[in-house]
């Protein structure tokens, strides 16, 4: 049972990178809370979608874990107490840490965690475990964009500007996002920005809810999009549209994307993607024509073996026409999960230090050490990616914790990561309900959410946002930072890993100071007036000290920076200020189709379900809405195979096979199906998904691999 802590408490969705505001009020007689709408907030002033308005009903002790649970001898999962799970997740590691050595223990994260959670669980692995293998399911999600980012730029965030820039720009070509479904409240910027006169453009092989919405849908074949975006340049060189101003004074690189840009010629790329050269033509003009511009992308062309050059294309394309550190122009990536932004900065990556430093770095290191009061060489160096720790799972790395992902479900090639975790030596698992993953654990530890908890997130602007505590949690659970803390205590690690989210966030701060996401000049008490600080926002330094013979009164004390919401509009941030153009050229999805995988397979979302549906298959009101999984067919191909409406049709690739009902519509090109992946068990989709990499972001296939359809 609940108690409310307040009349009304202001606070943040625990799902999407939207973070949506919202009011929780305590329900009459204090069980729980309900969703009010918090018209304050400016990111969805009031507007909520079905997910956060339910959220409540996940706190309910019907759906959600409410003690330890420790696996008997005889192989079940039994309730235990804190002190005995705690006892036996800190021997479980450190068992496996003495017999195989550190870097066969791993840790593994998600981009829901806080900000103080995911810097705590990178401190955690490195200080108390001191393995290299730590990664978290960020990876499956805007990996790439942040490698492209970092290439063109010299620094990663999601949007370079606040979302209500959107609808005053000139036009917006929106790749791969559905936006309509994956960030409802969202959808008024598109909608305002056509009441404006200014243009959409969606390109995604589904006419979706969101490209509905479009002046210009352009369908293109599932992993095409870097011919496609090559095929748009290759235009605007042609008919001169290029701002050379901007290129010479602003860019370097030019000549070699050019060239290969003018290899990418409109009818081989009409042949590559599917979408006819009058189309191109015209998606040029849209783009070109008004004196600002946007391009938008989120997983349909980032979750690709090539997502990172593909997210390159599109930046080229930005700075070409010099729509990029200007305003209202530029180029950004929709961030997904709660934290998706927060949660790729300050170090649950296989390769980073808070602050988004690098763990190569030995400036980095040694200023992190410096923090965290350990040795710099105690620190290891870079381990995995989140797809290759998985498939090392009960090899190299034999003893695992999960705090924050629940990968039987999303990732992928599931079928053999799931066989993976099960030939672990042994498996620790914090979640706040008993996910598909979970149940195969050893010690399964229940934590508090959203609402139970304070903390930070970062949306998908860069706007740090504070999500409050407005109930007393149950007595049965305990926080990921005491989890934390009961753990490194047991591994000898007695001092920095408090339990107060606010020291936390202090220590991070100072972590983060002068790195490229630097929070030092943010805290909670700024983020509570001030409606969320965008980083970087680095804490003033403190004035010299005046020389005694200066004359004249005191100086000032320094003003607080004000947070940058608007990134790159007077320098990019590489170490000339310059953003780098570099060249990609086209190159085919890892798995083509063939005579016995004819068809081409995509995933993606559903608006009543959210990721793995750990939390939201519990919410009957979701699954009412959304009930089970399905396969997107266009009339043709369904025609071909026998297949009608509502019928099983089981779904094949090489990794394996799924069934589900079709669902047919014209809305979906005919050489393509579509699954959401939602769901575990017969319908989930990564049975079927290709793990191909992107060989620089490490990304995952999710968005292309080659299956055969039946019916089932
Ligand atoms: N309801 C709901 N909302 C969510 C989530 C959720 O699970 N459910 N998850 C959150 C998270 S973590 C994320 S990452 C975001 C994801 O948000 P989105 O990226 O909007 O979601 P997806 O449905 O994965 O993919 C978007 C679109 O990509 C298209 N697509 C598929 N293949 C290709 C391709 O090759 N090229 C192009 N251009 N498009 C392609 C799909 O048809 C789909 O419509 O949503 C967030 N919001
Ligand atoms: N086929 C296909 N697969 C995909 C994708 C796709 O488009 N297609 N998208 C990928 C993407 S973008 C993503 S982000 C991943 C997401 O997939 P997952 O990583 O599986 O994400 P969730 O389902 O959100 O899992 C979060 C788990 O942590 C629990 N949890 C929530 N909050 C907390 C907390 O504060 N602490 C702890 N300890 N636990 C918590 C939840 O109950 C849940 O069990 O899926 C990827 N998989
Ligand atoms: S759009 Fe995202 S943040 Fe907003 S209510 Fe829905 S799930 Fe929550
Ligand atoms: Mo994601």
């Amino acid at each position: 049972m609940h108690t409310p802590e307040a009349a009304l408490t202001a606070t943040h969705c625990p799902y999407c990178a939207l973070q949506c505001g919202m009011n929780l009020r305590p329900e009459p007689g204090g069980g729980s809370v309900t969703v009010e709408e918090r018209a304050d907030f400016p990111v969805n002033r009031g507007a909520l979608c079905g997910k956060g308005r339910t959220a409540p009903a996940v706190l309910s002790s019907r759906v959600r874990l409410t003690g330890p649970l420790v696996r008997t001898h005889a192989g079940q999962l039994e309730p235990a107490t804190w002190e005995e799970a705690l006892d036996a997740v800190a021997e479980g590691l450190a068992r496996t840490g003495r017999a195989h050595g550190p870097d066969a223990v791993g840790v593994f994260g998600g981009g829901g965690l806080t900000n103080e959670k995911a810097y705590a669980l990178g401190k955690f692995a490195r200080v108390a475990l001191r393995t290299s293998q730590i990664d978290y399911n960020g990876r499956f999600c805007m990996s790439s964009a942040a490698a492209a980012h970092q290439r063109a730029f010299g620094l990663d965030r999601g949007l370079p500007f606040p979302l209500e820039d959107i609808p005053r720009t000139g036009c917006v070509i929106l790749v791969g996002s559905n936006l309509a479904e994956t960030m409802p409240p969202a959808l008024r910027y598109l909608t305002e920005l056509k009441a404006n006169g200014g243009t959409l453009i969606v390109i995604d092989p589904r006419r979706t809810r969101t490209a509905e919405q479009a002046d210009l849908h352009l369908a293109p074949r599932p992993g095409t999009d870097l011919a496609l975006a090559l095929g748009l340049l290759h235009l605007i060189v042609a008919e001169g549209r290029t701002d050379e101003e901007f290129i010479a004074a602003r860019t370097t690189g030019w000549e070699e994307t050019r060239a290969a840009a003018m290899a990418h010629w409109p009818e081989l790329v009409e042949r590559i993607t599917g979408v006819p050269v009058p189309r191109l033509r015209e998606a040029v003009s849209l783009f070109c024509e008004p004196s600002s511009a946007m391009v938008l992308t989120a997983r349909g062309p980032e979750q690709q073996s090539k997502g990172t050059d593909t997210v390159g294309a599109w930046i080229n394309l930005c700075l070409a026409t010099g729509r990029a550190g200007r305003p209202l122009s530029g180029y950004g990536c929709l961030t997904g999960q709660g934290n998706g932004q927060g949660g790729r900065e300050h170090g649950q990556k296989a390769d980073q230090l808070p602050g988004y430093r690098k763990l190569t770095d030995p400036e980095a290191r040694a200023h992190v050490a410096g923090v965290w009061g350990v040795d710099p060489d105690s620190l290891p160096g870079p381990g995995r990616s989140a797809y290759e720790l998985l498939d090392a799972l009960g090899t190299d790395v034999r003893a695992l914790l999960l705090m924050g992902s629940n990968p039987v479900v999303s990732a992928p090639r599931a079928a053999h990561i799931e066989e993976r975790i099960r030939s672990l030596d042994f498996l620790a698992v914090a979640d706040v309900v008993l996910s598909e993953t979970a149940a195969l654990a050893d010690v399964v530890l229940p934590v508090t959410q959203w609402a139970e908890e304070t903390g930070t997130t970062t949306n998908l602007e860069g706007r740090v946002l504070l999500r409050r505590r407005a109930l007393t949690p149950p007595p049965g659970v305990r926080t990921d930072l005491e989890v934390l803390h009961g753990l490194a205590g047991r591994l000898g690690v007695e001092k920095g890993f408090p339990t107060d989210p606010e020291e936390v966030f202090e220590e991070l701060r100072r972590a983060s100071a002068g790195g490229p996401a630097d929070y030092s000049g943010i805290s909670y008490a700024r983020i509570e007036t001030e409606q969320g600080v965008f980083w970087p926002c680095p804490e003033p330094l403190p004035e010299a000290e005046p020389s005694p013979e200066a004359a004249g009164p005191a100086p000032e004390p320094a003003a607080a920076h004000p947070g940058t919401p608007r990134l790159f509009l007077d320098a990019f941030a590489t170490d000339d200020g310059r953003a780098r153009f570099v060249p990609v050229s086209h190159r085919d999805a890892a798995e083509v189709p063939d005579a016995q995988y004819p068809v081409l397979l995509t995933t993606g979302r559903v608006v009543a379900q959210y990721q793995s549906g750990a939390q939201t298959r519990r919410v009957d009101e979701l699954n009412a809405a959304a009930p089970g999984p399905f396969v997107e067919i266009h009339p043709r191909l369904a025609a071909r195979i026998g297949a009608v409406d509502g019928s099983p049709l089981a779904v094949v690739s090489r990794r394996g096979r799924a069934v589900a009902p079709a669902r047919i519509t014209d809305a979906i090109r005919a050489d393509t199906v579509f699954m959401p992946f939602h769901w575990p068990g017969e319908g989930r989709a990564n049975t079927l998904t290709n793990p191909a990499l992107d060989p620089v972001s490490r990304m995952p296939e999710f968005k292309v691999c080659a299956v055969r359809v039946e019916p089932a």
